[in-house]
């Protein structure tokens, strides 16, 4: 059994499921200041879960390439109420994406039950405040930082490198105080990656998993979608459904997604496949969802 217990909410992963973006920054709604904001940013976090999203991530520090850097109290200022206000209404837990420990504490202050950090906690003060906090973590890898990472991104093994840097993560994280059940990866797909860094990631995944961590993937509407089917952003459904399932079939069981209703389609589809043949499907191989090393650790 895979029950993530997400500050007294639990998550469960014994099949896979989809984590709902709600993004907070001024792109998305204005800015998440006001009021008008935070009855936009609570509704849709209620169609998305009526849709069956098992987790909201709320997010206040967009990570677009080129995207000016967001101060601590700004981040608190547009994530704390919204993540309170849907603590406060809705059953199922709230993810924070940040890498600011002084967001992470807030966050968790106000009802969060899990810390999404795209920089897997290496700024200073974040391993410390995760520990402390005792939620669970998501350590996503990244190479460089948003500005600046699709400007050459360069491997010489990329799976190599995305799983050396996960387990190092790890290491550091178990080290400070968080149990390694506490913990969930992620290969961070766009993030300082060409396409083929991203194609191949997506093959291997299942390189990643033997990690032993429940993985997590966002794929959703991503631009290595646009370069393999040539749509705009507003176009990348079918692309984005096809990308959760190759990723669910190589092991992934949390899938960071924007079109909730059908990527939760998509997912039930593979689960009936699994539970009628468990084990059949041809790329999983060996692989058996919630189970893994890492409940022996
Ligand atoms: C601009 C560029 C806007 C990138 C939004 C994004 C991930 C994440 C994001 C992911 C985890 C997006 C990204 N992506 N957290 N946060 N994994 N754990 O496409 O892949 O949503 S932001």
């Amino acid at each position: 059994m895979r029950l993530l217990d997400c500050a007294g909410r639990s998550l469960d992963l014994a099949r896979p499921r989809v984590m709902g973006v709600l993004n907070v920054t001024p792109d998305s709604f204005s800015d998440g200041g006001d009021y008008l904001d935070l009855a936009a940013a609570l509704r849709r976090a209620e169609l998305m879960v009526e849709q069956g999203a098992a987790i909201i991530d709320v997010g206040g520090e967009s990570t677009r390439p080129g995207a000016a850097p967001v101060g601590a109290q700004d981040e608190i200022r547009r994530v704390v109420p919204v993540i309170a206000a849907i603590a406060a209404r809705l059953p199922v837990p709230v993810s924070v994406d940040t890498s600011k420990p002084e967001v992470m504490s807030a966050a968790v202050a106000a009802g969060a039950g899990l810390i999404n950090d795209v920089r897997a906690l290496q700024l200073p003060g974040a391993l410390e405040a995760a520990a402390d906090l005792g939620v669970p973590v998501c350590l996503m890898h990244m190479q460089g930082e948003p500005d600046t990472m699709q400007q050459g991104p360069a491997y010489m093994d990329v799976v190599a490198e995305v799983a050396a840097f996960l387990s190092g993560r790890m290491a550091a994280c178990m080290a400070a105080g968080i149990p390694a059940g506490r913990i969930l990866l992620d290969p961070g797909f766009g993030f300082g990656k060409t396409l083929t860094h991203n194609l191949t990631l997506l093959a291997r995944l299942r390189d990643i998993a033997a990690l032993g961590p429940p993985l997590l993937v966002g794929l959703s509407r991503k631009s290595m979608l646009g370069a393999i089917t040539g749509r705009p952003v507003t176009e990348r459904l079918a692309g984005s459904l096809a990308a959760a399932l190759l990723a669910v079939e190589r092991g992934a069981v949390l899938v960071r997604a924007h079109d909730v209703a059908e990527t939760v389609d998509a997912l039930a589809v593979a689960a009936a496949l699994h539970q009628t043949c468990p084990g059949q499907d041809p790329a999983a191989e060996s692989h058996r969802w919630g189970e893994s090393n890492a409940d022996q650790l």
